[in-house]
């Protein structure tokens, strides 16, 4: 569905919402997933019933548009939620009633404040006053009264009582940021769910609607501000008409509290500001970011800063002067300081030309090796963007020792909500437990027990700034970000950065209720099911912390096992022979282990010690090393591919017992992701058996791997117009290879061999994003299911990116039916077939 169509449906079904479900029945009104979890759909009359006494008069104390939101937002939350019209008042009224105030002005209704409370704290209270019911929404500032709205909505959305309110919640840092990849084409670098809604064609686009919803949903998860364009940016942003253009998307967050900023590039004075250097060193060069600095704050007034990649993956920094990071850093901070802007700079710098024959060498530790020796000399106003952890947002890495490194500088944690290394919005894989791990980690920085929550936001080492980043890259996709339940792990950045201490179930818990409401069966299956996504995702991608074995040089999507290894990209897992694993031991390896602080690294340096989920990452170690599990690793390997895989196959059959629970449109595009997801993950599993099974030589103990029953190769079919053809690479496809079809029609036929009965009918299938192949399945002499190749997968070829299944189900065989695929290319999709597999009906 497009936006538009999306935009249409859901403003229609606002409009119906309540005369259809005005009798507050459950609402299954067909919906989009464009309002998230701000649908504020109406409550069922029991849940409603406890709010029955919620005044209706609203009074503001005082007025500015950031107010004007949260006075909006209360309106409409409560008349969607509960039926209710508010009403709101210029003067404070005689009766009960709703009061939105800062906390400056509690004092004129004999109310005291919080002491010393930080920007964005919010209060909701039930105050008797002169003999009437006052509910006080009050904050510290006017985001505070908005963050307060906000979460007074979602104690009436998750059905909690507001009958004695007392609840004081102050952000846990000042940094609260999404980053957001896009280009000024309109694509976006590692976006999943279409295009930009900031830019297309080199332009800031003409409707900002959807930028002023996005600032919405940002603002009721508190996050402050948002950096629009790529940091692979394009130095144009910062031509004088573009800052322009960019100042209509800062007009329309304003009203939501979020603060735009904006990537820059290095090399700007030089490229688009016509000096012939832009050493940082320089005074032209300081000169000319100090006057692009005023000029920007001249549009833009509250612009929140500027962020930096240099001097990594080909972006130009201070390297080309033989100048440090610092200096780079504090030419861009000066220029913004008089304005109060930040300079995130970020940590992710490493040489992508490394020289793998080395064993020396390691990526991990480029950040610390870079960063560390310059603590203390950046200026107040920078703050070191830090990746969570030291390669790039694999399925498991050990927390960056860089975090807690840096005693005299700010730091802010990069996470990554877009899901670039954790099956891109096609799989779930529900990220907050992850984050929450890493969050809690203790780095025992300078000896002491120090959280990671406790580093970034500024609290241990008492800095002014610093805090939490999110690249979320959301696109025109009507649902944000391409899979429903992928919305919440943009939800959940949002409430851990506002409060790390909330727990992942929590959060699922809450968000589940706000996305689709809180009927038990919905609540408890969608809690589990994301609960269990990304253990599952890592079971079945990637091994004790060895990375995900995915291709690392193209999508990042699929299986690519070797893709990691002989290159300089130091994505190494160096499996051969004799063993797996990057040992990065102080005694024997890279020494990275030696960068964390000591009762850190005395967890990594040995293997007594070493957990085993990041042993890989830690140690290289013989396929037949025993784990802390008693299994060897190699087992370890087969065996959590199986149970990964398992365990996702439940996933279509679980959602499909919300059947009528959820609104027709978002459960199909659900269970359609399930049932994609499902069958990919079988990908997975084969794809790093069989080649662990190569590279190690040792079988499964448990006979699975190498062994399928009810699996028919395509190979081995009776084939009209197919060849056989090899797969790249060869353990994305079983047996290595496939059949692919170079004539206008092609056939594969065989007969079923087994026990009559009932049956699933697997076809594999390659889905290439080359064409539009057509399949038909045709058993015993009927169409038992017919369809396009018409996904959108990353990569034109017969690949792990591409294998797709098709699975057809409670088919009737009996001995000697006969099975056959009619297929007809199209472009260069050549309709590819991997196998057929037939087991035993399931549902
Ligand atoms: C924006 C990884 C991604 C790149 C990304 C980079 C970064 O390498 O694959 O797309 O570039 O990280 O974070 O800068």
């Amino acid at each position: 569905m497009s936006y538009h169509d999306g935009l249409m449906l859901r403003r229609t079904c606002a409009i119906a919402a309540f005369a259809i479900c005005s009798a507050f029945m459950p609402s299954v009104c067909a919906e989009t997933g464009y309002d998230a979890w701000l649908r504020y759909a109406p409550l069922d009359p029991a849940a409603a019933k406890q709010y029955a006494r919620l005044p209706v008069a609203v009074f503001v104390s005082s007025g500015s548009p950031v107010l004007e939101s949260a006075q909006a937002e209360l309106v409409r939350g409560v008349r969607g939620m509960l039926g209710k019209t508010l009403h709101v008042e210029s003067r404070m009224p005689a009766g009960d009633a709703i009061v939105l105030a800062t906390f400056d002005a509690l004092a004129e209704l004999g109310l005291s404040a919080p002491p010393e409370p930080v920007e964005g704290t919010y209060l909701l209270k039930a105050v008797e006053r002169k003999g009437s019911s006052m509910l006080l929404i009050a904050g510290a500032g006017d985001r505070g009264i908005l963050y307060g709205v906000f979460a007074f909505l979602r104690r009436i959305a998750t059905g909690r009582g507001i009958e004695h309110l007392d609840e004081q919640e102050s952000p846990y840092a000042p940094v609260r940021w999404t980053n957001e990849w896009d280009n000024l084409d309109g694509s976006i670098e590692r976006g999943y769910a279409g295009r930009s809604i900031f830019f297309d064609g080199g332009q800031v686009v003409p409707d900002l609607t959807r930028a002023l919803d996005y600032a919405r949903l940002l603002a009721s998860i508190g996050i402050n501000g948002c950096t629009v364009n790529s940091v692979n940016t394009d130095p144009r942003t910062l031509t004088s008409p573009f800052i322009l253009e960019l100042a209509r998307i800062a007009d329309v967050f304003r009203p939501w509290g979020v603060r735009l900023s904006m990537a820059i590039d290095f090399s700007s004075p030089k490229s688009i500001g016509g000096l012939d250097t832009f050493d940082p060193l320089d005074p032209q060069v300081a000169a000319w970011w100090k006057q692009k600095a005023d000029e920007i704050y001249r549009a833009i007034p509250d612009l929140a800063g500027f962020v930096l990649k240099a001097d990594s993956e080909g972006r130009l920094g201070p390297s080309a002067y033989s100048r440090s990071h610092a200096d780079a850093a504090n030419v861009l901070a000066r220029a913004l300081k008089p304005h109060g802007g930040l300079l995130f700079y970020r940590a992710f710098v490493y040489d992508h030309h490394m020289d793998w024959r080395n064993p020396k060498n390691d990526r991990a530790r480029a950040a610390y090796d870079s960063f560390h020796p310059l603590d203390g000399q950046f200026d107040d106003n920078v703050v070191l963007q830090i990746k969570h952890g030291p390669i790039d947002f694999q399925v498991r890495e050990p927390v960056s020792p860089l975090l807690g490194a840096l005693e005299h500088t700010n730091e802010a944690i990069e996470l990554q909500i877009t899901q670039e290394y954790t099956g891109q919005q096609r799989h779930l894989c529900y990220l907050v437990p992850m984050w929450k791990e890493v969050l809690d980690f203790d780095l025992h920085a300078s000896g002491q027990v120090t959280y990671v929550k406790d580093l970034v936001s500024g609290r241990t080492f008492h800095r002014p700034a610093g805090g939490f980043v999110g690249v979320a890259n959301v696109g025109l996709d009507a649902n944000w970000l391409g899979h429903d339940l992928a919305m919440a792990n943009l939800y959940g950045f949002g409430r851990l950065a506002f409060d790390p201490n909330l727990s992942p179930r929590e959060i699922a818990e809450e968000w589940t209720r706000m996305t689709f409401g809180n009927d038990a069966p919905v609540v408890e299956t969608i809690v589990s099911l994301l609960m269990e996504s990304w253990p599952a995702y890592e079971n079945y991608t990637g091994p004790l912390g060895a990375g995900t074995l995915t291709d690392i040089i193209q999508a990042h999507y699929g299986p690519g096992i070797e893709s990691s290894e002989r290159n300089g990209w130091g994505q190494w897992h160096r499996a051969g022979a004799d063993g797996i694993g990057m040992d990065r031991t102080v005694a024997t390896g890279t020494g990275f282990i030696g960068q964390y602080w000591p009762e850190a690294a005395r967890l990594y340096e040995s293997l007594e010690n070493c957990p085993d989920d990041l042993l890989l990452f830690m140690h290289h170690v013989p396929w037949t090393h025993l784990l802390h599990s008693g299994k060897t690793v190699i087992q370890h390997i087969y065996d959590s591919h199986y149970d990964g895989a398992a365990r996702v196959q439940t996933f279509p059959e679980r959602w499909q017992e919300l059947k009528g629970r959820i609104d027709e449109p978002r459960y199909e595009a659900v269970l359609a992701k399930f049932e994609y997801q499902a069958g990919h993950a079988i990908v997975w599993r084969d794809a790093v058996c069989d080649w662990f099974f190569r590279t190690s030589g040792i079988p499964d103990a448990q006979g699975r791997v190498g062994h399928h029953p009810g699996r028919v190769e395509a190979e081995s079919m009776t084939l009209d117009g197919y060849t056989v053809e090899p797969v790249t690479p060869w353990e994305t496809a079983s047996g290595g290879k496939a059949i692919s079809c170079l004539r206008p029609a092609c056939t594969a036929t065989f007969r079923f061999e087994g026990k009559s009965g009932t049956y699933d009918i697997a076809v594999q299938y390659f889905d290439e994003n080359a064409g539009v192949a057509r399949y038909k399945l045709i058993v015993a002499g009927k169409m038992a299911a017919e369809w396009l190749a018409n996904d959108t997968l990353p990569s034109d070829q017969p690949n792990g990116h591409t294998s797709t299944r098709k699975s057809v189900r409670g088919i009737l065989l009996h001995a000697g039916d006969e099975i056959r695929i009619e297929a007809k290319p199209d472009a260069k999709d050549h309709a590819d077939i991997d196998y057929v597999e037939l087991t035993p009906a399931r549902r």
